[in-house]
């Protein structure tokens, strides 16, 4: 059934004969397993949807089939998998209060991919930024799967009814294509699925490199110096922030000509709960050393409690695997009802 979102968070579900009862608004995201799970990740992305879980019926998803799509060694795939289940457990995430699973663990999200593909033009995934980006000149020899990717992540969206979807600034543009890929196939076989919408924070949804600020916080940096991994340890968080780029002059200020210190004071701010402006006001005069040493710290207090729960589920690898399992039953029940109601609407099989 198709739900109609509401300002005050809530959707109301239609339902004969009874008063309208409040339901909450669906959540889906999902991060793929590529590697090290950085600062920017966190505060763009997983922050968010550890602050807000008991507000919403949420989805989080570890999308292995998206990392397809960059990742080639096995064992990488398989470790970065159990990395990353591990660690989004330790940054909050709730088994009690959101399905989390591995995204090939449900078959659903590759069949519907496929079928999406047929109101997909060739033209719109050209056009998405992130597959220029990565694309990035190589022409014949870009996998299939890098196109692809934008109809996958339609797929995952749209399988579960959702309504809000976290995410930070850079997948903006493939939220907009699954709205059109969603609105599309509802006008030629009748309304099936809800349009999402992307939430994007207004802080935070851009994390900037530490060694280039006009350029993202990327896990698939080549510079280690570029991002902090939520696996630093306090030593290495305190040296890459020392030799964290800064901008020309010496004031402590947010600003558009100073993207370095506007980036490192956005970092503050989240992980210290105050506002920049504050921050401006303790700095003012004080240079960019006593800045930078006390944003460490402030950085190494807000892993410690992360790293503490890693080192805990990385010494009893079954418990991830439970979570990952009764989360993987409890997406597939949901998924298998929408199948086939899209089975049944574009007429495949024999019904
Ligand atoms: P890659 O750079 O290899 O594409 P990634 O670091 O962007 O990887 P993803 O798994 O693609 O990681 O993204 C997971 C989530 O983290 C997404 O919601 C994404 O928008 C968010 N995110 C990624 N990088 C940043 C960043 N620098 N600042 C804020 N949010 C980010
Ligand atoms: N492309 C996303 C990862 C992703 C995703 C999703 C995010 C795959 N499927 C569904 C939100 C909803 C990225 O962060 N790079």
């Amino acid at each position: 059934m198709v739900s109609e979102s509401t300002p005050s968070g809530l959707a109301v579900e239609e339902n004969p004969g009874a008063a309208p009862r409040p339901v909450r608004q669906k959540v889906f995201s999902g991060i793929q397993p590529t590697g090290n799970f950085h600062l920017g990740n966190y505060l763009g992305a997983i922050r968010n949807w550890v602050a807000q879980q008991s507000e919403y019926d949420n989805i989080f998803c570890v999308v292995d089939l998206h990392a397809l799509s960059q990742t080639t060694s096995r064992d990488t795939l398989r470790e970065n998998n159990r990395n990353l289940a591990n660690m989004l457990l330790a940054s909050g995430l709730d088994p009690a209060q959101s399905i989390i699973f591995i995204q090939s663990d449900v078959r659903e999200h590759t069949e519907l991919c496929w079928l999406l593909s047929s109101v997909t033009m060739d033209g719109e995934l050209r056009r998405m930024t992130q597959f220029k980006d990565k694309a990035g000149g190589r022409g014949e020899r870009v996998s299939s799967a890098l196109l692809f990717y934008p109809v996958l992540q339609a797929a995952d969206i749209l399988l579960y009814d959702t309504n809000l979807v976290p995410v930070g600034e850079d997948q903006k543009q493939h939220i907009e294509l699954t709205r059109d890929i969603g609105a599309r196939f509802n006008a030629r076989y009748g309304e099936t699925f809800v349009l999402p919408q992307p939430d994007i924070k207004a802080n935070g949804a851009r994390i900037m490199s530490l060694e280039d600020p006009t350029k993202k916080m990327s896990k698939s940096d080549a510079s280690p110096n570029a991002s902090i991994a939520l696996t630093d340890d306090p030593d290495t968080i305190r040296r890459k922030i020392r030799r964290a780029v800064t901008d020309s002059g010496t004031e402590v200020v947010a600003a558009p000509d100073k993207p370095a210190l506007t980036n490192l004071l956005t970092i503050y701010s989240l992980l210290s709960n105050e506002p920049i402006a504050a921050l401006e006001e303790r700095y003012a005069g004080k240079g960019y050393g006593a800045f930078k040493t006390d944003l460490a710290e402030v950085v190494v207090a807000a892993m410690a409690p992360i790293q503490a729960r890693l080192a805990d589920l990385d010494a009893n690898p079954d418990a991830a695997r439970a979570i990952l399992s009764d989360g993987a039953d409890r997406a597939r029940a949901r998924a298998i009802f929408k199948m086939a109601e899209v089975r049944d609407r574009m007429g495949i099989g024999l019904g």
